[in-house]
């Protein structure tokens, strides 16, 4: 069936006149695309909003990339056709975009032919406007098109040409380089021989697709365009990548469009943001941009916010985001389920909700009320978008929250001795406490929101801050000795969100710095600290460390224990069960294990027919020098042994601890797992302490 649809020729139209600005959204990422009723919200919103582009580019859409030459059936015409229709009816140019490069031949006809057959099949359906997309591809060509085309951007170039005339130059056409950042370029923007060709040879009517400096660019500046246009022969159309999320499942992004001076519009052909995976929280990211593109030297007011060096006359972000904030509001207290459709049949998208008809139940005297939800805030959005801002920034609160957990953790050894930083401490850890309260109100009146839509696509993110911030605010209270160390930060056996975020988070644990770059403006000064397993050469200074440690607590150690011997060596520990920690000055700490304790036992005169033994099998013993102040990477280096050691099979561990060395002591004390333990024949200056496992 051939499913035809009227369109029109936007170059006849427009001929003699100048361009307009190209602003809009690019559905330009990785993952579940939008729905049709998504996209025609979209288009809506954009009409309101004074946006004018829609460029359909969903990577995991089959036939825009993996199977790019089969054509749409009828089924899927008919909807393309009816977005397309509703693009049109809402003033939106549609671009329909195509990403043949994961496989395509350039050389072979057939392949232009099949991709010319898919674009015509679209111009069918009513579409006007195209793209050739090259990007996130292999650079390497075959060796049929290495003997056609002297470059791979020859190739590209050769085929968007023809592609783009065989469609009668349509009046918008957009092309996607492989390297469509600076970062790719080689060996930079200006002298890349790559771009050098696309602006050399692409026909003057095709725009370029650009992402910055990078694939997500923190900033773009003036001078970055200028190379860039220089080098293209072109001014580009920005493709934004500030607020996708595709690459990381556990961020969203609902800060204002930031840190792109309006200077750059008159330079630019256009500016796509390509969002967030989910559709209804890129309120912000859509609404924002929209106030930026239509920015001008009139009527502009400067932001008392801002710094001067970051002024932008024309254009607060700070404004924009509370103008969005303002109107999402709205949204988010509309109800998307109107109680007309209730008696329909539910599906995933609409689940069944409570009937609010007439025959609702009211509660007699005596009864229990009926629960009442607290009505969503300004104040809830503007702490959502502070929590979930942008790629290389944090919103005001969570800086401070960030700032304050950091202050509080490197101040409660001090706060405990001297009284003075008692008190600032305390009122500091009550504040830091009232702003995680203010994080699960805002997660409890978001959830009674009355439009589920946006709920649901905000739900794991909002659920993931609450328990963040629930394990900080637990943490810090553990700190102050306020209220009980929280079993989920160190006990023996957590439930699974005591330790989160699956293998993926267990790798990042295992990095140095836990695998996560620094998002400060300006980093806290905290050491880095590496965990890494013990090999022979670490012997001397692990004897270092354990000797440094005795002289400073002035240890005799004429009655040796097992973990003396363990640390000096004589008894070498279990496989796996050794690790090293290290600062940027070298080795800092250790931590040894031995899963069968009771053979060494009989080194030492121990009876090892003590019953502790059936108990706790496996002894643990580490020492951290002192200008390691941070106890985590201890707490790490045990729980690292103790997760190894349960899965050889030990039922428990124990350590032997000496009075004198108050840290240890204190160390484990405070874990919340391990608890002293009856251990004959041991000095009295000594003490036992076990974890079952
Ligand atoms: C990219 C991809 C885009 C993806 C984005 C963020 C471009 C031109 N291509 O490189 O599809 O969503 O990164 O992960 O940006």
């Amino acid at each position: 069936m051939s499913v035809m649809a009227t369109s029109t020729n936007v170059s006849e139209k427009t001929q003699g006149r100048a361009k307009r600005f190209i602003g809009g959204v690019v559905e330009g990422f990785y993952g579940r695309p939008w729905t049709m009723e998504q996209r025609t919200e979209l288009f809506k919103r954009e009409q309101k909003w004074d946006l004018n582009t829609y460029l359909y580019a969903p990577k995991d859409d089959y036939k825009h990339r993996m199977y790019w030459r089969d054509l749409y059936s009828s089924e899927e015409a008919v909807q393309l056709i009816a977005l397309i229709t509703a693009a049109r009816q809402h003033n939106i140019d549609f671009i329909y975009a195509i990403s043949p490069g994961l496989d395509i031949t350039f050389s072979n006809p057939k392949e232009v032919a099949a991709l010319k057959r898919k674009l015509d099949q679209v111009r069918d359906f009513g579409c006007c406007s195209f793209s050739l997309l090259f990007d996130d591809i292999e650079a390497d060509m075959c060796p049929a098109d290495k003997q056609a085309f002297s470059s791979f951007a020859h190739a590209q170039v050769a085929i968007t040409n023809e592609v783009y005339q065989h469609l009668r130059e349509p009046e918008t056409f957009l092309f996607c380089p492989t390297d469509y950042c600076a970062a790719f370029c080689t060996p930079n923007v200006s002298q890349s021989s790559y771009l050098r060709t696309v602006g050399d040879e692409l026909l003057p009517g095709i725009d370029v697709l650009w992402t910055g400096p990078k694939v997500v660019s923190h900033k773009i500046s003036v001078e970055s365009i200028e190379e860039v246009s220089s080098i293209l022969k072109r001014a580009p159309v920005i493709w934004d990548n500030i607020h996708a999320n595709d690459y990381d499942p556990q961020r969203i992004f609902m800060g204002p469009y930031k840190d792109r001076p309006t200077e750059l519009i008159p330079k630019l052909r256009g500016v796509l943001t390509n969002p967030n995976c989910e559709f209804y929280p890129n309120f912000v990211a859509i609404h924002t941009l929209a106030t930026w593109c239509k920015a001008s030297p009139d009527g502009a007011t400067r932001d008392v916010e801002m710094g001067d060096e970051e002024q932008d006359p024309c254009y607060s972000p700070h404004k924009a985001l509370m103008l969005a904030l303002t109107d999402w509001l709205e949204e988010f207290m509309s109800t998307d389920q109107p109680t007309a459709c209730l008696k329909k049949e539910s599906s995933e998208e609409e689940p069944m909700q409570t009937d609010l008809g007439e025959h609702s139940y009211v509660p007699g005297p005596g009864e229990n009320p009926l629960y009442t939800a607290e009505p969503l805030t300004l104040d809830d959005l503007k702490l959502l978008s502070d929590l979930f801002y942008l790629p290389y920034e944090y919103g005001s609160t969570a800086k401070t929250m960030l700032h304050e957990l950091n202050w509080l953790k490197s101040h409660s050894q001090a706060a405990a001795v001297d009284t003075d930083q008692t008190a600032e401490w305390r009122s500091r850890a009550r504040q830091f406490d009232d702003m995680c309260e203010a994080v699960v109100r805002m997660f409890n009146r978001l959830s009674n929101a009355p439009n589920r839509r946006i709920l649901y696509d905000l739900y794991n993110y909002i659920c993931d801050i609450k328990s963040g911030v629930h394990l900080a605010q637990a943490y810090v209270k553990s700190l102050g000795g306020l209220g009980k160390p929280s079993a989920q930060l160190m006990g023996a056996d957590p439930e699974p969100w005591g330790f989160r975020g699956g293998l993926s988070g267990e790798f990042q644990r295992m990095l140095p710095g836990h695998g996560n770059r620094d998002l400060f403006k300006h980093p806290p000064k905290t050491a880095v600290y590496c965990i890494r397993p013990y090999c022979a050469e670490d012997k001397m200074d692990l004897q270092r460390i354990f000797t440094n440690m005795q002289q400073e607590r002035r240890i005799m150690t004429d009655a040796p224990l097992i973990s003396d011997l363990l640390s000096t060596g004589e008894i070498p520990p279990s496989p796996q069960c050794a690790l090293v920690l290290e600062d940027d000055m070298g080795p800092c700490g250790y931590m040894l294990a031995l899963m069968d304790a009771k053979a060494a036992a009989a080194s030492v005169q121990k009876d090892t027919r003590d019953r502790a033994f059936e108990d706790f099998p496996s002894l643990i013993t580490g020492q951290v020098l002192p200008r390691v102040t941070d106890p985590s990477p201890a707490k790490r280096m045990i729980a690292q042994l103790l997760s190894t050691i349960k899965s050889c099979g030990s039922k428990g561990v124990f350590c032997e601890l000496r009075h004198s060395d108050r840290r240890m002591l204190d160390f484990y004390t405070k874990s919340n797992s391990f608890q002293p333990i009856k251990m004959d024949g041991l000095p009295p200056d000594v003490i036992a302490m076990g974890t079952g496992l």
